[in-house]
């Protein structure tokens, strides 16, 4: 569809980045993109779902992503999976009418954090990363667009969830063998306060490994 993105137009770090000050042979850079907008818009194998754990739909991303799969069908599939889903967890299903360009849908359920982000909600936000990165290496799906989970209605802070979730991608990226199996990471930031908190937490990175 012609208001796609494809991956050759999304800007990878090392090209958003000011590359030259900094050390940029960490594969996490050449593997990593941003992407400002509607994650339905982006040519990926798969695009990662905020999801609940009936996956029953909802709004925000979750909403965006059902109105663009088609609700029903969309639906359906949720429906062959156990729920609740485990917070922390993910599951895949079709892309439905999302398939002209994407492949799979991986739902994830993140922490609800109205209360502060502790350590274990800090661990099921990553396991959120780590599931969906797993389920995707299964099903053979070498690009990925993941959304801010949990930062909108689940109300974990932006700052956190940005720290955690790079800081979890350094670590991954930073063995040749977990690299090899993709062509891109799509971190898909829809509010300007991810764009800013992605972008002073990859400085960070880089300053202080
Ligand atoms: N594309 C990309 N990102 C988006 C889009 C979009 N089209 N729309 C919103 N975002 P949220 P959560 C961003 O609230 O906090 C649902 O009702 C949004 O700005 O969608 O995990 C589910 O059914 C924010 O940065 O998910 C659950 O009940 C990020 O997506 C609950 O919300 C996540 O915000 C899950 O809450």
């Amino acid at each position: 569809p012609e208001d796609v993105t494809t991956l050759d137009e999304v800007s990878k770090l090392n090209e958003i980045i000011d590359g030259k000050k900094f050390d940029l042979k960490h594969p996490f850079f050449d593997k990593i993109s941003l992407f400002y907008g509607d994650i339905t818009k982006i040519q990926v194998d798969a695009i990662v779902n905020a999801a609940n754990d009936r996956l029953g739909g909802g709004g925000g991303v979750d909403g965006a992503i059902h109105r663009a799969a088609g609700h029903n069908q969309l639906q359906a599939e949720c429906r062959k999976h156990t729920r609740p889903v485990p917070t922390g967890e993910a599951v895949v299903t079709d892309a439905c009418k999302l398939s002209t360009h994407v492949k799979k849908i991986i739902h994830c359920v993140g922490p609800i954090c109205y209360g502060g982000v502790t350590d274990e909600k800090r661990k099921k936000l990553e396991s959120c990363y780590r599931r969906a990165i797993q389920l995707s290496e299964e099903n053979d799906l070498r690009s990925i667009a993941f959304c801010c989970i949990s930062t909108g209605i689940y109300g974990y802070d932006n700052k956190d969830a940005a720290r955690t979730v790079l800081r979890f991608l350094w670590r991954h990226f930073n063995k040749e063998e977990n690299v090899e199996k993709w062509d891109r990471i799509v971190l898909c930031l829809f509010m300007d306060v991810d764009k800013q908190c992605y972008k002073q937490y990859i400085k960070e990175l880089l300053l202080d490994p």
